[in-house]
């Protein structure tokens, strides 16, 4: 275990109110005492119920209290800084080791040269996510809890947040628990099985096994399997793709969603060259919207180069809103971009329906009809709430994933869970093939090992590494 105290700038560079200096370790407190010099003179006599015992008023300070002070340099008795100083004692804190806060005014300067002095008093700059780090390491929180952290922090919506949250408490951790405690029991009776060979029929009823374990493990994977694929759009966002002829008001809805100007409309077609992508927030799931070029023959090289890029943001695109005009017959460039875009999900969108009195003209073609469609004004903000409703029922069906209750595993964990999943289904075919226990039990192991690999009981360090390195510093 690494026995060095660290420490790092928590709030992000540039000015600001407030600059905190974080530091966790066994010298926190000391490097505290030798640069702080506290308004009252005494630290110890500040009144405080908690008993004064020489734990809890390590360094003078009491645990968890603000204190009013300046940061002087040792060296020369300057003054740094004003600041609130607060000391965390070990195992009440974020890492289980002291850890000391120092709010200083948010000045790059003052915080850095505050750095600096903690750092010539002993302390070591932390690494991206070493205090997140510690606190997996000191078992405050495990590895599904570790990187919910950062999801916090990558939060791009209200709904985004609230599933990491979640997971910050502790849900997923709790599911994977409980499948893996089941195995782990399974496996106990698997083992006695092998040491008593005569009695296994008794010891392990191969048939009602298989009715667990399928109601234990493989359906509760599974579920949390098909969550990721669900839930995995509130972390990365939903990829929603504008294309159509050109000058059909694709840029107009873009910029009447974000509500600004961002992109540059005119009357004259093939004015959007390049893909343009914002992120915007569709009654609480995050989207990525992007504006492409219009689609149409052309031989400009400029507009050909921008065409490509449309196909390309098609290709990675969740979902395609397909833009016609209201006021135009269809034409064989709209046929073309129609087929192009039968590979995704996607949403007939009839632009322009102020120009026909909200009266739709256009006669959608048969093989046409059935799909998804709706009428809209992008530039006079007509059916974009019925268009939204439509996006979020076309990515997420009639029940779009219940935020309050959902458990959304990462990549990593899906992968995790995907493996145990395979080897669960090993075992319950060899239970009704009759196989050896011995040969059973290796499958368990595996089953159980890759649960654990989510937890954070037996995983490697490179793994730990790579997560970790995901996080800012100060985290
Ligand atoms: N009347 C009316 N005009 C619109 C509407 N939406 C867009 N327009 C106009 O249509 C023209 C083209 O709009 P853009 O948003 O630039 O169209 P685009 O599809 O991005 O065009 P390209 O970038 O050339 O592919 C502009 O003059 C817009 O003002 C609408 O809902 N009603
Ligand atoms: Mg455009």
């Amino acid at each position: 275990m690494d026995n060095s105290t660290i420490a790092a700038v928590a709030t992000p560079g540039g000015r600001g109110g407030i600059g905190i200096i974080k530091l966790s370790g066994p010298r926190a407190v000391s490097i505290a005492t030798t640069i702080f010099s506290p308004a009252e003179s005494k630290l110890k006599s500040t009144p405080d119920k908690t008993p004064r015992t020489k734990e809890n008023s390590r360094g003078g300070f009491q645990s968890h209290r603000l204190y009013l002070g300046h940061i002087i340099d040792p060296e020369n008795r300057r003054i740094v800084d004003e600041v609130l100083l607060c000391v965390m004692k070990a195992p009440r804190s974020y890492t289980k080791e002291d850890v000391v806060e120092i709010n200083a005014h948010g000045g790059q300067i003052a915080v850095n040269t505050i750095l600096e002095l903690v750092l010539r008093q002993g302390g070591r700059i932390a690494e991206p996510g070493e205090f997140t780090k510690r606190a997996f390491l000191n078992g405050r929180i495990d590895l599904t809890q570790a990187e919910a952290v950062i999801d916090v922090i990558n939060a791009r919506t209200d709904k985004s947040l609230q599933v990491a949250a979640a997971q910050i408490k502790g849900q997923l951790k709790r599911s994977v628990e409980q499948i893996r405690e089941f195995l782990i029991e399974f496996l106990v009776r698997v083992e006695a099985g092998i040491d008593f060979p005569d009695d296994v029929a008794d010891i392990v009823d191969a048939k009602a096994a298989v009715g667990e374990i399928n109601a234990c493990v493989i359906q509760p994977l599974k579920r949390l399997i098909q969550h990721h694929l669900d839930g995995n759009i509130l972390r990365e966002g939903l990829k929603v793709s504008v294309v159509g002829r050109p000058n059909v008001g694709k840029s107009s809805l873009l910029n009447r969603l974000l509500q600004r100007d961002r992109a540059i409309v005119t009357a004259v077609p093939g004015t959007t060259r390049d893909t343009i992508e914002e992120t915007l927030n569709i009654k609480g799931f995050p989207i990525i919207l992007a504006d492409t070029a219009g689609l149409h023959d052309t031989n400009d090289p400029i507009e050909t180069l921008g065409i490509e890029k449309t196909m390309e943001n098609i290709e990675g695109a969740d979902l395609v809103i397909f833009m016609i005009e209201a006021n135009c017959s269809l034409t064989i460039e709209d046929y073309k971009i129609f087929n192009m875009v039968q590979s995704k999900p996607f949403i007939i969108t009839i632009n322009k329906i102020d120009l026909v009195n909200g009266k739709c003209p256009i006669v959608l073609p048969d093989s046409w009809m059935g799909k998804n469609s709706v009428e809209i004004s992008a530039l006079y903000d007509r059916g974009l709430e019925h268009l939204k409703e439509k996006i979020i029922f076309t990515a997420f069906g009639k029940d779009p994933i219940d935020v309050e209750i959902a458990i959304v595993p990462n990549l990593r964990q899906k992968l995790l869970m995907e493996d145990s999943l395979r080897e669960s289904e090993i075992i319950t075919r060899e239970l009704e093939n009759g196989t050896p226990m011995e040969l059973i039990a290796i499958h368990l192991q595996e089953a159980i090992d890759s649960l654990g690999q989510i937890l954070g009981t037996n995983v490697k360090v490179d793994v730990l590494k790579e997560i970790f390195s995901r996080f800012c510093i100060g985290k």
